[in-house]
């Protein structure tokens, strides 16, 4: 039998022996063994990170030492994994991450913050630990933050700068890429609406909308640019790492909050993508580099970042090219047990073979497992799970993995293991379709949960600063 559908018959064996984790009502829903050993391994991991890392950034999970981002920590693993620890029902650990976060927690840093990575990681995850606790505290400290990233916006363009310093305000960096210029309706958006006062949806738009405005004529846009001339620096347009979360925000943006010219620029801009971008090669489904003038390919070079696609283009309704495009990224995966950084799908080779425990491939096995109901896509998670588990377990947590083909083992559990691929893993094993229906939500790019109807559609425009047509 093959090695992934043994997995997936002792997963359905497994379901017969249920456990059960305890949700705020008291009762016990059913999760099921898989989703209960994903439960267990992100608890293991958790009280690794507190014992060896607590009150700084991520764990280094080899060494057993604590890793910071800047000079300063800013609690970035405890803020990415709340909403995970939460949706597993550890409540214990949520009451902490949120006193810490309320009582101990001072943003009045004299530090640069890369203004991408903090708003879907710090901010996003404040919304959501807002979102989930009601905790007008918490709220309060995430405004606190977004009106310290604010200043990266004060641009001719509109388009942030790469670095912010969270005490002065002072902004630099003019050269960024195409998600760090505009991944900030998502977060931005639920902030207006939770404070109703537009500016953050406004100054987040208007980057999106900058970026939108300077396409091509056949409606591609680049992947880096100057944040004063709103020149590129470079002209290729794809979907890949450096470019992917601008669209999945135009869609997820519109999906949340209903500003139907998000929907639009979503609209124009996945049919570019598809006409330039996407292409069979060996009779797989892939998305490659193109010129953004020409549209002539040119590249075959992606990162495994580009495996969330399948998921927003389910998403969107485009459930045939996800089904087609997850197939080829499966393939990949299955190629070493593990996906590659980079990989050249003509050549078939790999000038980055790193696998940092990314979410992607397994965020996109979740929606379509959801979307469609096939259990292949159950299976493959199943897959990636056991194979994370076999190559990149530690004696306290998980790390990441230098070289796919040796798996030599680096020394860092990044904080969207939390957030992002240990969520995923549960959400899609759990059997407990109660607590949190996939419908239910919309999640930010790093997986930070949002209910759809906490955002009523007839005040978000209002609150946000957004006019739809028809109103
Ligand atoms: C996450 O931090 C986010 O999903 C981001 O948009 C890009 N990918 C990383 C994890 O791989």
């Amino acid at each position: 039998m093959k090695k992934s559908l043994l997995i997936f018959v002792a997963g359905i064996f497994l379901f017969s022996c249920n456990t059960g984790v305890e949700n705020k009502s008291g009762e016990k829903p059913v999760i099921g063994m898989a989703a209960e050993n994903v439960r267990n391994e992100t608890l293991r991991s958790w009280q690794a990170y507190k014992k060896y890392a607590w009150g700084h950034d991520a764990l280094a999970p080899l060494s057993k030492t604590a890793k910071d981002w800047y000079e300063e920590p800013l609690y970035i693993s405890p803020i990415d994994a709340y909403s995970t620890l939460y949706m597993m029902g550890f409540e214990d650990e949520t009451r902490l991450i949120e006193a810490y976060v309320v009582d101990s927690l001072d943003f009045d840093k004299d530090l640069d913050a890369k203004v991408f990575e903090v708003n879907i990681r710090i901010l996003g995850g404040l919304l959501s630990m807002y979102e989930l606790s009601r905790n007008a505290a918490v709220l309060e400290k995430a405004k606190d933050f977004a009106d310290r990233m604010l200043p990266a916006f004060d641009t001719k363009t509109g388009i942030p700068t790469y670095w912010v310093n969270l005490k002065t305000g002072q902004a630099h960096g003019d050269t960024v890429n195409v998600a760090e210029a505009a991944t900030y309706t998502f977060e931005m958006g639920v902030l207006s609406y939770y404070t109703q006062d537009p500016k953050y949806y406004q100054a987040g738009k208007k980057a999106t909308l900058a970026i939108f405005d300077l396409r091509s004529e056949i409606g591609l846009i680049g992947d880096v640019i100057d944040v004063n001339t709103g020149e590129w620096v470079s002209t290729q347009s794809h979907l890949c790492a450096g470019v992917d979360s601008y669209y999945e925000y135009l869609y997820k943006s519109y999906l949340l909050f209903g500003d139907d010219e998000l929907g639009r620029l979503w609209e124009e801009s996945i049919k570019g993508i598809n006409t330039y971008l996407a292409e069979t090669y060996d009779g797989k489904l892939w998305y490659g580099r193109a010129d953004m003038h020409s549209g002539e390919k040119v590249s075959s070079v992606i990162t495994l970042y580009d495996a969330f696609f399948p998921a927003i283009l389910a998403l969107s309704g485009d459930t045939d090219r996800a089904i087609k495009l997850q197939s080829s990224w499966d393939y990949l995966w299955n190629l070493n047990g593990l996906e590659p950084m980079v990989y050249d799908y003509k050549k078939a080779t790999s000038s980055y073979p790193a696998y940092d425990l990314n979410p992607e491939i397994i965020e996109s096995a979740y929606y379509l497992f959801k979307i469609t109901g096939d259990s292949s896509f159950y299976k493959m998670n199943a897959q990636y799970w056991s194979d994370i588990k076999q190559y990149c377990k530690t004696d306290i947590a998980f790390t990441s993995i230098k070289d796919v083909e040796t798996k030599e083992q680096k020394d860092y559990m990044p904080t969207f293991f939390f957030a992002e691929t240990l969520k995923y893993l549960y959400l899609t094993f759990t059997e407990d379709e109660q607590s949190y229906p996939f419908s239910d939500y919309t999640f930010n790019t790093e997986a930070h949960p949002f209910k759809r109807n906490h955002f009523d559609k007839s005040k978000a425009g209002r609150y946000l600063g957004f006019v739809n047509s028809e109103q």
